[in-house]
């Protein structure tokens, strides 16, 4: 469903790029006012979209608003806005997330000198010729200077797994300092998100100034770009940013929930908080002049009526109500799996699996091999004892009319088969239709890469997963969750859904990183009951049926 929201997004990017083109200024005020009217509505505009509901009777809509609202619901795109986000350079567009430029000065600045992207305008602006500009003057040329230093590496995200290692050794550093008591990576990064835009470091230390001097000397240090009383931010060589925050002893626990966010869940806290009389911010939870809880997160909680919310589950997805009922599930643990699933292709691939499910500790291994080289791998298992239980699951493809294409004599030798979607350009229907013939084929158990999706690159594919979660769930099929942390597909949020649906997961390692996908099944609400591997052998080989 889409909501008002993007709906009004949709029509004042539409808008922003209208007025950038030049079009008539009373047309792109009737796209702003439409987006206005839809923002501040407590009506459900898909809904009433799908009821048939006239909307050119809502103050505000014409009929061609109208038709074009219902294009956005129904398709999730606007033709308009494709058709200028051709005609106008990216980087053009990407100028309006400047303070201080709005689509007119944009449009001056393409149309004067031609800037068409961020490295153009810093040209311009530390040449200082935007000065001839009207209406340019020297606090907004400051601003924008200031925009193009933040903007530029605020932009970039990077994979969770990929500033892992650095998050901590930064911690091991600091932690190294004399003076240092306690140091967390807070935000996203300790919430676990696929992806992160920058670290959030707070510490509690004897001597501020002196741990910040020591926190810019860190090897991977590339730029200063502050250095406060209470914080600093720097830039890693790999433009990473991090913030630094000194925090007092007395107030760690309510610094510790602001800095974690995310900062959607934060904000019903403090709605919440309001509503018992209180108020709430980094230092602490107030009544009055009075501090009634700061000193760690449970506190916190526990001061608005709600148990400990793990840092995972904070992100505005229902949590804060769970919490409220005790009814926030059980995430799963490290602890909790007795064996995973690891993609092989040769034989010393086989020999490294081994190797990395004796050392977990598990009780079985998932050999998923794809059909090409499955009789020689099949081969390779059965003629050496390796003291641990070995499922061989063969992976097929699924055509573009959702057909499988294997041999029925080569699927009857795997213990069971995995089935991962061609890449196909179907409308949302057709998709859907696709995903449940290929989950309705008796061979097929479990899909890989449910979705196709590849973190920060590509979306995964557009179909209805209620109704694919449903069949999954009517046929006893599984859904992968995929750990390569360049994938993770299924993503946190469709992996709660699937759970809502009550259908199975199966962690997927690539080169034993299964943690990457562990994190991702807590994103989504995952229990012990909810993933296959958490299951014995028996159990294991009982839902396969082999
Ligand atoms: P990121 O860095 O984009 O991956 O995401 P976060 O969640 O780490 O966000 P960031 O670094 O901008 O801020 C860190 C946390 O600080 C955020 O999760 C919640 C808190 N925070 C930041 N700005 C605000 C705000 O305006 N209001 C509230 N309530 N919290 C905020
Ligand atoms: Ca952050
Ligand atoms: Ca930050």
């Amino acid at each position: 469903m889409v909501t008002n929201k993007q709906i009004a997004d949709i029509l004042s990017k539409t808008a922003d790029l209208m007025e950038i083109k030049g079009e008539n200024p009373f047309k792109v005020r009737a796209y702003r006012n439409a987006a206005r009217i839809l923002e501040n509505s407590a009506k459900d505009f898909s809904k009433l979209v799908k009821e048939g509901f006239d909307l050119t009777k809502l103050p505000g809509i014409g009929h061609d608003l109208s038709e074009y609202i219902k294009e956005i619901v129904n398709t999730g795109k606007f033709h308009k806005l494709e058709e200028l986000q051709k005609e106008i350079p990216k980087g053009v567009v990407e100028l309006l997330s400047i303070e201080g430029l709005g689509p007119k000065r944009v449009k001056q600045l393409y149309e004067t000198f031609g800037i068409k992207n961020m490295d153009d305008l810093k040209k311009y602006a530390y040449s200082g010729e935007l000065d001839k500009l009207p209406g340019f003057g020297p606090k907004l040329i400051e601003k924008i200077l200031k925009g193009v230093k933040q903007l530029k590496k605020a932009g970039i995200r990077f994979l969770w797994a990929e500033v892992e290692d650095t998050a901590n050794e930064l911690k091991d550093y600091l932690l190294e300092f004399e003076g240092v008591e306690t140091v967390d990576i807070a935000g996203s990064f300790r919430r676990k998100k696929e992806s992160v835009g920058d670290l959030d470091i707070l510490v509690i230390a004897k001597d501020y100034p002196k741990v910040s001097e020591y926190f810019i000397k860190f090897h991977k240090v590339k730029e200063v770009y502050s250095k406060g009383l209470t914080r600093s931010t720097v830039f890693l060589d790999n433009d990473l940013q991090v913030d630094l925050r000194a925090v007092a002893k007395e107030s760690y626990g309510a610094a510790l929930h602001y800095f974690t966010g995310s900062k959607s869940h934060n904000i019903e806290i403090r709605k919440l908080a309001i509503q018992k009389g209180l108020k709430i911010n980094e230092y602490g939870v107030y009544k009055g002049n009075e501090r009634i809880a700061s000193l760690t997160e449970e506190d916190v909680y526990k001061s608005v009526g709600l148990e400990y919310v793990e840092p995972e589950l904070r992100e505005n997805r229902g949590e804060i109500e769970a919490a409220m009922s005790n009814s926030l599930p059980k995430l799963i643990k490290a602890d909790d799996i007795r064996g995973v699933m690891e993609n092989v292709i040769t034989k010393e691939e086989v020999d490294k699996a081994v190797l990395n499910a004796k050392k977990n500790q598990f009780e079985y291994l998932i050999l998923n091999v794809d059909k090409d080289c499955f009789l020689e791998i099949n081969e390779y298992i059965a003629n050496k004892n390796r003291d641990i239980k070995i499922i061989r699951c063969l992976t097929v493809r699924v055509d573009e009319n959702g057909e499988i294409e294997a041999k029925e004599d080569l699927l009857e030798k795997a213990d069971f088969v995995c089935a991962i979607m061609k890449e196909a350009e179907l409308n949302s229907d057709m998709q859907t239709k696709r995903y449940i013939k290929a989950l309705q084929n008796p061979y097929v158990k479990v899909l890989l890469r449910p979705s196709l999706r590849e973190v920060l690159k590509k979306e995964g594919v557009d179909l209805d997963w209620d109704e694919v979660f449903e069949c999954a769930n009517k046929h006893h099929k599984a859904m992968e969750i995929n750990s390569n942390p360049k994938y993770l597909d299924l993503s946190d949020v469709l992996i709660k859904k699937a759970i809502d649906k009550n259908v199975k997961l199966l962690l997927n390692s690539y080169h034993n990183s299964f943690k990457y996908g562990l994190n991702q099944a807590r994103r989504g609400w995952c229990e012990k009951e909810d993933l296959l591997n958490t299951f014995s052998y028996e159990r294991i080989k009982k839902f396969f049926n082999f």
